[in-house]
C-alpha cells in the first residue's frame, strides 16, 4: 500500500510502498507532492538504476537536461541525469561548499516545476552535506494583507553564471544566464500562490527598486520563509523529489574529507508550463 508519512516539520512526507510499475500510484503521488506535502522522501532505493531514475522522472514530465553545459554532462550513461559531486574526476560541480537557499534553474525563463536529488554516496552524519527544505506557499500565506498588496506585482532578477545553459545564449562566452520572474506565483495546477524564490543564491534585484530597498524586502521575505525547514541528513539510495515552484532548498557545508555523489534531475511538468503565465508577454 501507498502510504505518506508527514516529516513533522511543516514540509514534505515520507513514501513507502511506491511501485513505479504501478500507473494507478503516478498520480497519487503527482497529488501528493503538489497539494499536500511539497517533498517526498523515499528513503533507501540503493539499486535505483539511471533508467529507473529517468523513468521515475517521466511520471512528473519533461527532462530539463537539454539546459545544461555539454561539458557538464558527466553521467557515464545518460544525458538526462547530472551527478553532482565533491570528488573532481566525478565532476566537481557541487564541491563542498554551502549552497545557499535557491531553487534550481530560477535564473532560466523556463523554470523546473520540479527536481528529483538521488543519493548515491552520501556522507556520514558527520561529514555534512543535509539539505534543507522550506515551504514557500505557507510562508506567503502568513504574511499580512498589506504586505501580500505591496508584493503582489513584484517581479525579480535572478541571476547565475553557473553549470545550466540559458538557452541561445552563449555562457562560454561570459554571458550570465539571468531571468526577470513575477515573486508571487500562482501554482499552474492548485492555484495556490507562494514567493517564488524571493531571496538567496540568485536574488539579482527588484525591478524599479531601490537595491538597498530590494535587498532588504529579499532578506526579510526570505528568513519569513525560512523560518520553519525540513533537514535531510542523507542514507543511502534515499531520493527526494520537490515541487520546485512553490519550495526553497539549501544544502550545508560538506566536510571535504567524505566523498558525496548526487544524482539531480530537473523536470517541467508536462501538464503546466513552467513559464511564468502571469509575466508571459
Ligand atoms: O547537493 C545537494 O544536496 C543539493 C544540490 C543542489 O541544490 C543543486 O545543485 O541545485
Ligand atoms: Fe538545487
Amino acid at each position: 500500500m501507498l502510504t505518506f508519512t508527514e516529516t513533522g516539520d511543516g514540509i514534505g512526507a515520507f513514501v513507502e510502498g511506491f511501485d513505479a510499475e504501478n500507473i494507478s500510484h503516478h498520480e497519487l503521488i503527482r497529488e501528493a507532492l503538489f497539494e499536500d506535502h511539497l517533498l517526498l522522501i523515499f528513503r533507501a532505493l540503493p539499486n535505483l538504476d539511471a533508467n529507473a531514475l529517468i523513468n521515475i522522472a517521466k511520471i512528473f514530465g519533461e527532462n530539463l537536461s537539454k539546459y545544461f553545459r555539454e561539458e557538464d554532462r558527466n553521467h557515464p550513461e545518460t544525458d538526462e541525469i547530472l551527478i553532482l559531486s565533491n570528488v573532481n574526476e566525478l565532476g566537481s560541480l557541487g564541491a563542498s561548499a554551502e549552497l545557499p537557499w535557491h531553487t534550481n534553474l530560477a535564473y532560466l525563463p523556463q523554470v523546473a516545476s520540479i527536481a528529483l536529488l538521488y543519493g548515491e554516496v552520501p556522507t556520514p552524519p558527520e561529514g555534512g552535506g543535509a539539505t534543507l527544505f522550506a515551504d514557500t506557499r505557507c510562508a506567503y500565506d502568513s504574511l499580512l494583507p498589506e504586505v501580500k498588496t505591496e508584493i503582489e506585482n513584484l517581479t525579480m532578477i535572478q541571476s547565475q553564471g553557473g553549470y545550466h545553459v540559458y538557452p541561445g545564449e552563449d555562457v562560454f562566452g561570459g554571458i550570465i544566464p539571468q531571468a526577470e520572474h513575477s515573486l508571487v506565483r500562482v501554482h499552474p495546477r492548485t492555484g495556490r500562490k507562494s514567493l517564488y524564490c524571493p531571496g538567496g543564491r540568485f536574488f539579482n534585484k527588484i525591478p524599479g527598486m531601490d537595491q538597498e530597498q530590494a535587498k532588504l524586502l529579499s532578506k526579510s521575505l526570505l528568513s519569513r520563509c525560512t523560518s520553519n525547514f525540513y533537514r535531510h541528513a542523507w542514507e543511502p539510495g534515499d531520493l527526494l523529489i520537490w515541487d520546485n515552484l512553490s519550495t526553497l532548498h539549501q544544502r550545508e557545508v560538506i566536510d571535504p574529507s567524505y566523498t558525496r555523489i548526487v544524482h539531480v534531475i530537473d523536470v517541467l511538468e508536462d501538464e503546466i508550463s513552467g513559464t511564468d503565465k502571469s509575466n508571459a508577454q
